[in-house]
């Protein structure tokens, strides 16, 4: 996934979880806040909420603390534990409104606390504000993943996915593929027609994989004029197949600032069609080497290895 293909979550109706005892009042949120457009989820009581906190991802949940079984205060708790639910703000909704209880909430990560009886004009006004403070933070958090100059995934994105995907990959026996592409003789562009000209070769680079990678592939700026790929569920043969179709494209762009001269890359690619035992960073180094090895025998190729069981080498340029 580029981040231009990433959720926005903008035009899905919010989810509001709420978690409370009380029948009574599951009627009357339904009724109040469901008005305003969000999706209603009701769970009576601390153990269903946490289930559907799982199952349903909310995007703000309205937690009571007085509850038979698992009281909010260990709901929360086990909510911010989880690392998929740890971001969703949650808007404590309490009779129980001492100072130690509020301080309490807030400590174990509440954004917000609300005492029973509430104004309903009030706690729509906090659900809008708590909704809107966490997409700020998954704003700030997606920027600071991501390239200035060509708006692919940025290196620290790489590693945790890289990770994350290979880790998957090994756990189903799914195919996976990492490509690691470097601009071929980039100083000389640099160089000859400036750095502006350079940037417009990284930026022109950066939209061509956005064009052609699948929306489940990951595109990152590993460096100056290098990019990783993580092709999930791709075998090592698609992503050399993939890689060539770009690296031809890429090298019959004519560029406005100086049209003719030509640019090209290079490519090292590893990959396996099931999850095989081999390290996340040493595949890292084997799509590295094989890089080296376009590079040292003429550039403007790809080299591929299949880890595989059997592992061979085979090269296209
Ligand atoms: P090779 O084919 O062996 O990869 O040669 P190369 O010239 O591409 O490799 P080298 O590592 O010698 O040069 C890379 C250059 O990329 C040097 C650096 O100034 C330039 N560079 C790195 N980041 C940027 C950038 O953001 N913009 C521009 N214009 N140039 C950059
Ligand atoms: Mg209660
Ligand atoms: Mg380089
Ligand atoms: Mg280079």
């Amino acid at each position: 996934m580029t981040p231009q293909t990433s959720h926005s979550g903008q035009d899905v109706p919010a989810r509001v979880l709420v978690i409370d005892d009380c029948v009574d009042l599951h009627r009357l949120l339904k009724v109040r806040l469901g008005a305003e457009g969000y999706e209603m989820i009701e769970a009576v009581g601390g153990e269903d909420g946490l289930m559907r906190a799982r199952r349903d991802t909310p995007d703000v949940v309205l937690l009571d603390l007085e509850m038979p079984g698992l009281d909010g205060f260990e709901v929360l708790r086990a909510l911010k534990e989880d690392p998929r639910l740890q971001d969703v703000p949650v808007i404590v909704l309490s009779g129980l409104d001492s100072p130690g209880d509020k301080v309490t909430a807030f400590d174990l990560g509440a954004i917000d606390f609300v005492g029973k009886p509430f104004d309903m004009a009030e706690l729509r006004a906090r659900v809008r504000s708590a909704l809107k403070i966490s997409s700020l933070m998954r704003m700030l958090e997606q920027r600071a993943q991501l390239d200035g100059l060509t708006g692919l995934w940025n290196r620290a994105y790489f590693e945790t996915q890289w990770a994350n995907e290979a880790k998957r990959a090994r756990r189903h026996d799914h195919p996976l593929s990492l490509a690691i592409v470097d601009i071929d003789r980039f100083k000389d562009v640099n160089d000859s027609y400036g750095h502006p000209a350079g940037d417009a070769v990284i930026q022109g680079l950066a939209r061509l994989f956005q064009r052609e990678l699948r929306g489940s592939d990951i595109a990152c700026r590993y460096g100056g004029e290098e990019f990783a790929l993580v092709m999930p569920e791709t075998s090592p043969s698609s992503a050399l197949a993939l890689c060539e179709r770009i690296r031809e494209e890429f090298g019959a762009l004519s560029w406005p600032r100086h049209p003719g001269r030509g640019v090209t890359f290079s490519c090292g690619i590893a990959g396996a069609r099931g999850g095989v035992p081999v390290d996340p960073a040493d595949w890292v180094e084997i799509a590295d080497s094989n890089l080296y090895a376009a590079k040292r025998s003429g550039r403007d190729r790809s080299i591929m290895t299949d880890l595989t069981p059997e592992p061979g080498i085979r090269q296209a340029s």
